[in-house]
């Protein structure tokens, strides 16, 4: 039996991954971060003989005694680094905490493995976040990098780790260029489930508009169970490479707001323009969208485009779920979750 460690397994796909390992037969770790409710964040909606089978380690990213007697007692087959702070606005904020978790916790890794376990594969979480300001769109392998941000930095820096590790060792260390990926275990912040919630929301009658910053950045959002196969067919390849995982498609934060709304029965006219901008129902013209300054980030990503050629070409991996259905589903989640208080995000 193949044994894998994830990191970051309480957030969005730490929950999908470990849902698809253990279906794959594996042992399954899990690495998180100790709090005072000891709660298990996306893993409590697993089911109670899959959250059993996972073995839980309590530590953080940035404890590398932590790390290295994990590393040399258990000798993994693959490790899969997901654990990050992995809000680019939140970056902008706390640009400190971010390099360390996200540069200083891979280094722990790849250190630790490189010390006690070199037959050890590797997964790194990297991003469509280190393109940036890009050159070129659809961005794939070969496009340059130009991040925007303190997190998208902190990833780059990350993806060289993993990069010179594998130059200069002869590990197996993988970097995953991963566009948006989304889904109903999505951290409240980001901004489709934070759309999807409102609707939900507006549509079982609150009077709460949601508040929104840049409406027209574009991003190439797919769904998150289908980019955790890509992070596992990346470990299985004979040699470690780097590869993007995306859909090929982008939408603005309008039109995702626009088709979140339209799953609950409301069309939106839009008013005004800038910070005045506001989006209506149309059908009673009540407020459901306002423009929040505080929402807006000091530099921004205008267009975020992948191509998964190579993914597709040498992994044989693909996306299945349609934008207009991701949203549905995640829309449709929001509603089931105001009927049925059970299915929050609130920890048993
Ligand atoms: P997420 O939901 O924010 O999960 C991040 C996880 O990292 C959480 O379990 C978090 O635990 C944990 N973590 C943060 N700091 C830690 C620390 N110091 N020690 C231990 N654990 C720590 O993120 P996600 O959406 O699942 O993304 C997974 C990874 O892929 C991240 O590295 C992210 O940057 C990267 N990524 C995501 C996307 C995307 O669209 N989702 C795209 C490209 C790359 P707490 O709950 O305790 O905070
Ligand atoms: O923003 C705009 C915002 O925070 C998407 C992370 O998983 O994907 C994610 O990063 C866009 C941006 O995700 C609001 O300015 C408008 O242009 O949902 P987001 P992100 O920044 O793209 C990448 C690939 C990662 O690697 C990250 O870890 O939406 N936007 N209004 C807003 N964004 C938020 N959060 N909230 C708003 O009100």
């Amino acid at each position: 039996m193949k044994k894998a460690l994830i990191t970051g397994i309480t957030g969005q796909d730490g929950y999908f991954l470990a849902k698809f390992l253990l279906g794959k037969g594996y042992e399954v770790h899990g690495f998180a971060r100790r709090n005072s409710q000891m709660a298990l964040g996306t893993l409590v909606f697993l089911t109670p003989d899959e959250r059993s089978r996972i073995k839980m380690h309590w530590g953080d990213v940035l404890d590398h005694p932590f790390i290295d007697s994990l590393v040399r007692m258990n000798r993994y087959d693959e490790i899969y680094h997901l654990a990050a702070q992995s809000f680019v606005g939140l970056s902008f904020e706390n640009p400190k905490a971010t390099y360390d978790i996200n540069i200083g916790g891979t280094l722990n890794f790849v250190n630790a493995i490189k010390e006690y376990s070199q037959r050890t594969k590797m997964y790194f979480a990297a991003t469509s976040e280190m393109y940036g300001k890009a050159e070129a769109v659809p961005q794939d392998e070969r496009t340059p990098f130009h991040p925007r941000s303190p997190y998208g930095v902190a990833k780059l820096a990350g993806f060289w780790t993993i990069k010179n590790y594998r130059e200069s060792y002869g590990l197996y260390l993988t970097n995953g260029i991963l566009f948006n990926h989304e889904s109903e275990m999505r951290g409240p912040e980001f901004v489709t489930r934070k759309i999807a919630a409102g609707a939900a929301k507006i549509a079982r009658g609150s009077s709460e508009p949601i508040r929104l910053g840049n409406l027209e950045a574009r991003r190439d959002w797919g769904f998150a169970g289908d980019y955790v196969e890509g992070m596992w067919l990346m470990l299985q390849r004979p040699m470690p490479d780097d590869y993007v995982l995306a859909t090929g498609e982008n939408y603005s934060v309008r039109e995702c707001t626009e088709r979140a709304f339209g799953r609950v029965g409301i069309t939106i006219v839009w008013e005004g323009r800038g910070a005045d901008e506001i989006g209506k129902n149309a059908a009673n013209g009540q407020t459901v969208i306002t423009i929040d300054p505080a929402h807006f980030r000091p530099a921004e990503i205008d267009e975020l485009r992948g191509d998964a050629s190579k993914a597709k070409r040498e992994l044989g991996w693909t996306t299945r779920m349609s934008f207009d259905t991701l949203v549905a589903r995640m829309v449709d989640v929001e509603v089931a979750r105001l009927k049925r208080p059970d299915l929050q995000f609130t920890q048993a």
